[in-house]
């Protein structure tokens, strides 16, 4: 196995320049002549835009254009429409939402975009915003689902004849069979559970320039998926052929999801453009990209387990308020689905139904943040599976042994026994849930908790724990991928999927190296450029390695194939008398070979060329292989101290089944980053509005808590055990978002744990000291 190849635990290349600071971001393209844009925000959640005037901003020197939402129904500008609704997928008829760039009459939430001020710099276009007046009619706004859904809850949409604000309906499961399991169940354990709304705060904020010249626009955008926004833009905003659109995602910040998004500041800076004939740049501040960003979770469901006797679940029954905030944005779909899909985990549940209220609230959209709803989905079934163990006095660990579904089950459908939405759930390919629980517990010394928690107690500390085990799916739509020689024999990756933090440049290139024997430090990856890269897909919903790597195999045997024919040609010797090692050719009994990068020099020799080669070695490959079902068992350990109510957790253990590992290293850093946002979702991250005004409360840094690397555990037991998906050329399953789907139950289970003694029997996320120091003083109470 070379050193640079697949499952080796390679540095990331494209480290040195992220950490000498020369990455490349929108915020350092600096185009010629140009200017800066400002959005006006609507202070209110919820009111009637009565005028606008722009007259004494426009009067400021330096001050170029303002743009209003009238000013875009007069360029006949179309609003961003959510990329599907379940209706496209045979669901229920929901209310679909057309986001205009710019609101003309009716402000929706606090953030909702009023009018755009363009000027020489952002500082001036910044003031100038301040001088538009705009007259407000405030109106009562709906700010938590529990309001929204109440009779007589103000209206997000006035022409939304569906009751309660509802977005869309989605229900999954067997009505009847789940009926039956309940009245014949020996225990019902329930849960009512709030999943906190969050967001994903990445460290570069959004940013876009616009530049439109020749008739054609330029956008430079922080996004995740270049081709979907070039695709959205000029399908639905500007109405033009894309090949009037070039978008360029040059290095991106991070994303998490919240960054595969259209937004409209992705519009406006295009719009404002090509009224004034030069560039306009617009970047985010921290309080804009809080307030404005699409946020994560915010889900209220009420959930129940029917058990038998001996812990075997028999019928599992939930119903959730899902909010999507004031419009449902490209993926907002997604999270709401996948909170109801993967709710059975990796349990046989035999009978289940499950239904959700996407619902419309006087508050910043929602979107896919890391996960999409399988942390929500993991969240309800692990909080219900502890409160079983308690109700039959039986061993938590026990208990899931019991109800996980066995290797020998596989292929598994979830949906075995659905009535209503049964197309929309999984079939497992593959997972070993018993076996990676054995090696989560020797890993976390499950036997030597009761010393320590002796220990804690002479300190005055309580301590819990937790095991708890996920699955999630990832993977979503197809993929196209391209490899491409240049003449001295180097190999270009042209990506349609679109890196932005997950080390693609290394990952890739392993794949490559390994395939194509070619040096690892001989290729290069290319993406984020819609003129640069044909077609792809983005990436998102961990989908990357299993897609993206499928489709490059695609290309690497094609490029095989075709060098193949010019290798047996160079050789003199037939081509099926070729075989393929260690990146050469080689005559089958000879000793005459020669190596692949040999070959592709050869497809660009000016002369002498046979007549069936064509210029160049490249290929192309595409991808349509199912989602896969990452899983995997975290086990966690804390401390709580009952005098101020802080959580400390001491150790944390994860056994991930990713499938086949590429790099090892990148899948730790994976699984860590996700950790951390899963355990800030669990201790401290909040978005909290006043409930009656609908004003954010939370949009600073003084007030959203993000994780430090103090709160976090010192160290995490990590390991992963390959189970290969059965579905996909390379047998990978997804990383990316694992660690966030796992960390929340696990955290609260553990403190539930703790908190036992004192009689505190539920608790919500974010479990801050404030929460958790109530809960024990309410119990005494
Ligand atoms: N990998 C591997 N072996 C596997 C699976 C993956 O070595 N069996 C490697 C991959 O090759 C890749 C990384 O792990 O380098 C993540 O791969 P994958 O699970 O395919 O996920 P994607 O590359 O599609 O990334 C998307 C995922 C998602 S959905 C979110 S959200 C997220 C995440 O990745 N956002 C991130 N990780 C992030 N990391 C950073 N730094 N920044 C973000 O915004």
């Amino acid at each position: 196995m070379s050193r640079f190849g697949i499952g080796q635990p390679v540095r990331r290349v494209e480290d040195q320049r992220f950490l000498t600071g020369r990455a490349r971001y929108v915020d350092d393209i600096h185009l010629p002549n140009m200017l800066h844009g400002a959005v006006v925000m609507s202070p209110h959640a919820h009111a009637l835009i009565k005028s606008i005037s722009a007259d004494e901003a426009l009067k400021m020197p330096g001050v170029h254009l303002v743009l209003t939402g009238q000013d875009a129904k007069n360029d006949n500008l179309g609003g961003i429409p959510p990329l599907f609704m379940p209706e496209d997928m045979g669901g229920p008829k929901g209310y679909r939402t057309f986001r205009p760039l710019l609101e003309a009459a009716k402000a929706r939430y606090v953030g909702d975009r009023i009018a755009f001020v363009v000027a020489d710099t952002p500082e001036l276009a910044r003031i100038a915003a301040e001088r538009i007046e705009i007259e407000y009619e405030p109106l009562p706004a709906a700010v938590t689902v529990q309001d929204a859904v109440k009779e007589g809850a103000p209206k997000v949409w006035d022409d939304n004849a569906l009751p309660g604000n509802l977005a869309f309906p989605l229900m999954m499961g067997n009505k009847e069979a789940t009926e039956q399991a309940f009245a014949r169940a020996k225990h019902v354990v329930s849960v009512k559970l709030y999943n906190n709304r969050i967001t994903a705060n990445a460290m570069e904020p959004r940013a876009c320039i616009g530049d439109y010249a020749n008739e054609a626009f330029t956008l430079y955008t922080s996004s995740q998926n270049p081709h979907g926004v070039r695709s959205i833009l000029c399908g639905a905003v500007f109405k033009l052929p894309e090949v009037r659109l070039r978008v360029i995602s040059p290095d991106v910040g991070g994303g998490f999801g919240m960054k595969g998004d259209i937004y409209p500041e992705d519009g406006l800076v295009l719009w404002a453009s090509r009224c004034l004939g030069r560039p306009v740049k617009w970047v985010g501040t921290r309080t804009e990209s809080i307030l404005t960003d699409n946020h994560g979770r915010d889900q209220l469901i009420s959930a129940e387990m029917a058990l038998a006797e001996d812990g075997r679940i028999l019928g599992l029954r939930a119903q959730a308020l899902h909010a999507v905030g004031a419009y449902v944005t490209n993926a907002g779909v997604v999270p709401v689905l996948c909170a109801l899909r993967n709710i059975p985990n990796v349990y046989v549940v035999p009978a289940m139904l499950v239904a959700s209220k996407a619902t419309f609230t006087h508050t910043t959209p929602l979107g896919p943040y890391r996960g999409a709803g399988r942390p929500e989905a993991s969240y309800v079934i692990e909080r219900l599976m502890d409160e079983a163990a308690k109700a039959l006095k039986m061993d938590p660990v026990e208990i899931r042994r019991r109800n996980y579904i066995p290797p020998s089950a596989m292929p598994y459908k979830t949906t075995a026994n659905w009535t209503v939405g049964a197309p929309v759930g999984w079939t497992y390919d593959s997972g070993d849930f018993a076996k990676l629980t054995d090696r989560a517990l020797e890993l976390s010394d499950w036997k030597g908790f009761e010393k320590r928690k002796t220990e804690s107690k002479a300190k005055g500390r309580l301590r819990g724990r937790s095991l708890i085990y996920y699955l999630e799916d990832s993977g979503v739509f197809n993929e196209r991928m391209e490899l491409r020689f240049d003449p001295s024999g180097m190999v270009t990756i042209v990506a349609g999927t679109h890196n932005h933090g997950q080390g693609h440049a290394t990952t890739y290139a392993q794949m490559v190296a390994d395939w194509l024997g070619v040096p690892f430090e001989n290729v290069r990856l290319v993406q984020g450029d819609t003129d640069a890269v044909p077609f792809g897909r983005g990436t998102y919903a961990s989908r990357s390695t299993m897609l993206g790597g499928s489709a490059l195999k695609g290309a690497a045997d094609a490029i095989l194939e075709k060098a193949r024919a010019m290798a047996g040609h160079l050789l003199e010797a037939s081509a099926k008398d070729l075989e393929f090692a260690e990146g050469r050719f080689k005559v089958v009994g000879t000793d005459k070979s020669i190596p692949l990068t040999d070959v592709a020099k050869a497809f660009f020799r000016p002369v002498g060329l046979p007549p069936q080669f064509s210029v160049g070695l490249d290929a192309s490959g595409s991808s349509m292989v199912p989602p896969t079902f990452p899983n995997g068992c975290h086990v966690c350990e804390l401390e709580v101290d009952p005098e101020t109510g802080t959580v400390e957790i001491d150790r944390y253990a994860v056994v991930d089944d990713v499938g086949k590992v590429i790099n090892p290293m990148i899948c730790h850093g994976q699984i860590e980053g996700a950790l951390a946002q899963g355990i800030g979702q669990a201790l401290m991250e909040n978005i909290v509005f006043d409930a009656e005004s609908g004003q954010m409360l939370t949009a600073s840094f003084m007030d959203y808590a993000m994780p430090r690397a103090s709160d976090l555990p010192p160290h995490y037991e990590m390991e992963f055990v390959d189970v290969p998906a059965k579905t996909n050329p390379l047998g990978v399953k997804g990383v990316g978002e694992a660690g966030c789907v796992g960390a929340p139950p696990v955290v609260m289970n553990a403190l539930l744990d703790a908190l036992a003694p004192l009689k505190v029997k539920a608790l919500d996320m974010p479990a801050t000291p404030r929460r958790v120091w109530e809960a024990i003083r309410n119990a005494a109470a």
